[in-house]
């Protein structure tokens, strides 16, 4: 199982039921009035109708459209430009069926299509046009290339016989997106649009999932060619995304677990992309294996899982990291050693054996040398281990995790007095409190970013979206967007700040027009924080070019037509939650936090793992408590 759901059953015209919102062609550039979606439904596209399944003659960008009904897409990401004016000229007739969403920027598309992705399982679409609409998706597609997120993009190119001439807006976009894509394509000729757009998608969903570009030529938009519905996966020589581990493999791994005395699950990504979290379960009680996770791996295991630890790594739980260090077996799933997860390599859980499940070979033994490798997807393996593993218990490694927690466990800062100050921490820990821990979060990049991690219990996958491997700031709003347009029914959290927001805040425009709902809350420190932090630890407390000054955010909302608030103080928080919570349309809160507060623990950049700064003791308020209320 991989993230890919593309369906390859239609989605097809019907006549829109009275009810339903008029379609995208008739809609003014105002904000479009109405109720919260529908769960599962994208407003102003009727979906589950029946498939005309003959051949038929139409343009290059009449198929491009086809193409993506049949592949069950809903919602489109995009801007439109010269080389992509005849898909968006045809884009019209399909209003019904597929609704476009106009951003403000292309970066803003390529993150709402990923936001949608990593959100709903399902590909995501963006669509630009040549040069420097292709151009200014690079940042997003990057983002969705290093968490392996399953996003197809479609750019214009010039007509095919400019090619190479250095035309008006050419760009060799296959060219530059080479290494941040699982592969992309440039098609020259009708012809080739509908079978191109039908690996891309199945490319993009299957195995380790990523994104795919096409860049399809404006004369091939243009021409004439026959549509004929697809039937069956494509053939790729080759391309095997779905490898089985052997049967003796197995055995060895679960020899291993059941002679394990302090073993560790790592729980990574790939959970959350297999949709494996009961697998995951299962298996750990029964063989009573404590669960870390990595940042993308949150909410794959339920935090308030008696057997769950928290997050490991540069800003992980402390006891998390010494417990890495003690285990005599790390079994790794769907996660890839990534250097923020393992600090020095050389010092890594040296007394650990390793078993390590992973569906892309390429990261077999890449950072971390293992001594069983199942190349597999990680939701079969877990089906297949469960039953083969021995139930016991494991209570002096349990007993020893919680001694390590002793009285080092920073977190739960919320039972201290309030005196008046607002620290990140709060602000966090009462908006998990406030939405019952149930809301999909989108946080940016950055020190807010880390308090999530820390604050927010996710209990359930797909309920955090955040940019982890290339860490891309801007990423929050544009992402949330896209996250409500696949979860319409969610409470829907941004967690960003003051920095980050800025880079791409003219997406608020997009939510008003759309008349999307995202609660948004700035955790705004008047700095780059987790640059700061740095500078405050290892360079001398030299702020060279962190200090932050901001607009009016709240004004900022009102220029966009929507709801903005400022808190200041602890006490302020509730309301303010429960007002935006009340509100309808997208509502910003600027929360202004204490500003010089730092990320803890914090294992520097290269260090051995054990090796963490810790939260100063006394003057700072925030008392490192064992209490986990
Ligand atoms: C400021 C900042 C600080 C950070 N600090 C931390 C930190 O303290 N701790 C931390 O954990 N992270 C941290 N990160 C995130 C970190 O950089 C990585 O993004 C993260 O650790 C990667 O997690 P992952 O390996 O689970 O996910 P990915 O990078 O997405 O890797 C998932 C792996 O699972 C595999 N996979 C996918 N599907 C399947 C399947 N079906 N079956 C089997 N395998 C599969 C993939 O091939 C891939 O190798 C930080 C990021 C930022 C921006
Ligand atoms: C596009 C981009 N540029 C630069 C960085 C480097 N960077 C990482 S965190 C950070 C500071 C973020 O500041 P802010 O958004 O205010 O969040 P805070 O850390 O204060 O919570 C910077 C500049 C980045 N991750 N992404
Ligand atoms: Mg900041």
């Amino acid at each position: 199982m991989t993230d890919g759901k593309a369906s390859i059953v239609g989605v097809i015209a019907k006549p829109a039921s009275p009810a339903a919102a008029p379609p995208a062609a008739q809609r003014g550039p105002g904000p479009v009035p109405g109720p919260v979606p529908v769960p599962g439904a994208i407003p102003g596209v009727v979906s589950g109708a029946v498939i005309d399944t003959g051949p038929r003659r139409l343009t290059g960008a009449e198929i491009i459209w086809e193409a993506l009904a049949a592949e069950g897409v809903e919602v489109v990401f995009g801007y439109p430009g010269g080389a992509i004016m005849p898909a968006y000229d045809a884009m019209l007739k399909y209003s019904d069926r597929i609704r476009h969403v106009l951003v403000r920027h292309e970066q803003g598309a390529a993150h709402m299509a990923d936001g949608y992705a990593r959100a709903s399982g399902r590909v995501g679409v963006a669509i630009a046009t040549s040069g420097p609409g292709a151009t200014n998706l690079v940042t997003g597609i990057a983002t969705a290339m290093m968490d392996s997120v399953p996003v197809v993009f479609i750019t214009g190119q010039v007509s095919s016989t400019l090619l190479g001439t250095d035309s008006f807006q050419e760009t060799d976009v296959t060219g530059v997106t080479l290494p941040i894509t699982k592969h992309n394509y440039l098609v020259t000729s009708v012809d080739e649009i509908a079978p191109t757009l039908r690996e891309a998608f199945f490319l993009a969903g299957s195995g380790r999932p990523g994104p795919v570009l096409v860049d399809i030529c404006k004369d091939a938009q243009q021409a004439t060619g026959t549509w004929r519905p697809p039937t069956g996966a494509p053939t790729l020589p080759g391309y095997r995304p779905s490898p089985s581990a052997p049967d003796e493999l197995l055995e060895q791994a679960a020899y291993l677990i059941d002679h394990a005395e302090r073993p560790l699950v790592l729980a990574g990504h790939g959970i959350v992309k297999a949709g494996a979290g009961d697998l995951l379960r299962m298996f750990v009680e029964k063989a009573h294996v404590p669960v870390a996770s990595t940042l993308l791996g949150l909410g794959g295991f339920p935090a308030t899982h008696p057997l769950a630890l928290g997050m490991m790594g540069m800003h992980g739980e402390a006891w998390v990291n010494h417990a890495i260090q003690e285990a005599d077996l790390l079994i790794a799933l769907g996660m890839r050693f990534d250097d923020r997860v393992t600090g020095r390599l050389a010092s890594y859980a040296p007394r650990a054996r390793k078993i390590h499940v992973e569906i892309d070979r390429s990261e077999v033994n890449k950072n971390v040398k293992v001594d069983v490798a199942l190349l597999d997807d990680v939701g079969r393996v877990l089906g297949v281990l469960t039953p083969r593993v021995a139930a016991r218990r494991r209570e002096p490694w349990i007993a020893r995790i919680a001694a390590l927690k002793g009285d080092s466990a920073v977190r739960d800062i919320q039972g201290l007095p309030d005196e008046g100050r607002l620290y990140a921490a709060h602000v966090i820990h009462d908006l998990w409190r406030l939405t019952e821990g149930k809301a999909l979060v989108v946080t940016d990049v950055g020190q807010h970013q880390m308090w999530e991690a820390q604050y927010y219990k996710h209990d359930h996958p797909r309920k955090l979206v955040t940019s982890g491997g290339l860490g891309t700031m801007g990423f929050a709003l544009p992402a949330a967007i896209g996250a409500r347009f696949a979860c319409p029914g969610d409470e829907v959290w941004v967690i960003a700040g003051d920095g980050g927001f800025q880079m791409t805040s003219c997406e608020l425009s997009t939510a008003a027009q759309e008349g999307v709902k995202v609660n948004i809350a700035i955790i705004n420190n008047g700095y780059l924080g987790m640059v700061r932090q740095w500078q405050q630890f290892f360079y001398g407390g030299r702020y060279a070019a962190t200090p932050m000054r901001s607009p009016d955010f709240v004004k900022l909302a009102e220029a966009h037509g929507l709801s903005g608030m400022r808190v200041t103080t602890r006490a302020e928080v509730e309301g303010a939650v429960r007002a935006a919570q009340a509100t309808p349309g997208t509502v910003l809160i600027d929360f202004r936090v204490e500003q010089e507060d730092s990320v803890y623990p914090m294992v520097p950049s290269g260090a051995d793992l054990a090796e963490m700064i810790r939260r100063p003791q006394p003057p700072s308020p925030l008392v490192e408590t064992a209490e986990d209320p």
